[in-house]
């Protein structure tokens, strides 16, 4: 059964939110053991986590200025924007952000500069960061925008304002589309990917992209590479999770992690033999993610965003939910962005 609207956009950043907690429990481990990940799951589902509840990290505290602003502003606004991601770095530094972009908010905050994007262009010796933090936290966009040529523009430059690098704000646009097919009614994985691989094409056509690619010694098109990959593993029965790690990646940069994400999703819209079968399918999506190791809480974060999108927030057991902080925001600003995408 088709969720209703308004459970996709609760289950979208609930689904974010729990993304993040769960998988920030398993960060940087290479070797997730199934036993350990299931008897964590089930202490989840009998509510034995829910006297210190699971803390968000760096993904869940931008993704919620993404929101607040779009909210507070009615609008898309830049520079407010670049105010909260600042502010809310210095209000709770220790959520575990990447180790440059601590510097964007440093020099954000010093006032010597006139625009909000030359902070971001200084990182990297000037080629900018590529690292996931813009794809990690863009969800509030797609739920906020139906327009398709406004999801990539404001996911592009939300993204500017920490990850110059194309590398890093195409993960964004990627993720953000996602998000935005998932939403729809109807979804097969041939058609969801078609429609993202047309739209990277054009978006990976430009100059800065071509460049940059260049520049990383990759070949050109980086992400619609991958989303061919993630076609051609669908196709197969036999993927490993090594296959995964070696051809899609599970580290912090963004190509190494946003087509994992959707590839995760993808999969798990069908049973995974090997997790089990009383998880629904956007709790075997976040599992899925952390048993692949590596920037867990960040993988699974938008894997989970995409998933709750189209399951809705059904799908989320009453008591993972309780168990994650400010899971109430989420419930709240999940039915506003609701309202906003409809009005638009
Ligand atoms: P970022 O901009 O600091 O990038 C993250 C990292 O990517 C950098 O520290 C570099 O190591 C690397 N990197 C990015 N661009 C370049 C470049 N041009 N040349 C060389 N190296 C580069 O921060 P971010 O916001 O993109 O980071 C997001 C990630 O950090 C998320 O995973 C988030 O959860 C957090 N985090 C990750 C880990 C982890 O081990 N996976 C641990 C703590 C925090
Ligand atoms: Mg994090
Ligand atoms: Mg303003
Ligand atoms: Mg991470």
């Amino acid at each position: 059964m088709m969720a209703a609207a308004v459970s996709r956009f609760r289950g979208s950043l609930l689904g974010a939110l729990l993304g993040d907690c769960i998988g920030a429990v398993f960060e940087g481990h290479t070797n997730v053991t199934k036993e350990f990940l299931f008897d964590y799951m089930k202490s989840l589902d009998k509510g034995e986590r829910l006297k210190s509840v699971l803390t968000y990290t760096d993904d869940t505290a931008m993704a919620r200025s993404i929101v607040q602003s779009i909210l507070e502003n009615d609008e898309f606004d830049v520079d407010d924007l670049a105010d909260r991601f600042t502010t809310e770095y210095y209000r709770d530094p220790d959520r575990g952000y990447g180790m440059a972009v601590v510097h964007v908010f440093e020099k954000l905050a010093s006032g010597e500069y006139k625009y909000v994007f030359s902070p971001a262009k200084e990182q990297f010796d000037g080629k900018g960061s590529y690292g996931n933090g813009a794809a990690m936290r863009v969800v509030g966009i797609p739920l906020a925008y139906p327009r398709i040529p406004d999801v990539i523009e404001y996911a592009k430059t939300s993204g500017m304002l920490t990850h110059a690098s194309s590398l890093g704000y195409n993960g964004a646009i990627l993720q953000a589309l996602a998000v935005h097919y998932a939403l729809q009614e109807e979804l097969t994985p041939e058609t969801f990917l078609d429609q993202l691989l047309d739209h990277m094409k054009e978006v990976e056509t430009d100059k800065r992209s071509r460049s940059d690619a260049l520049e990383l010694e990759m070949d050109e098109f980086p992400y619609c590479n991958k989303l061919k990959k993630i076609k051609a593993f669908l196709a197969r029965e036999d993927v490993t999770r090594k296959d995964i790690i070696k051809e899609l990646g599970n580290g912090i940069a963004a190509l190494e992690s946003v087509p994992t994400a959707i590839y995760s999703f993808l999969r798990c819209l069908k049973p995974v033999p090997e997790l089990p079968s009383e998880l629904t399918n956007l709790q075997q999506t976040i599992a899925f993610c952390i048993m692949l190791g590596g920037d867990t809480d960040t993988i699974a974060t938008m894997a989970a965003a995409i998933a709750g999108a189209y399951h809705g927030e059904e799908q989320i057991p009453l008591n993972w939910k309780l168990s994650a902080e400010s899971y109430k925001d989420a419930e709240d600003w999940g039915e506003k962005l609701h309202q906003l995408y409809c009005k638009r």
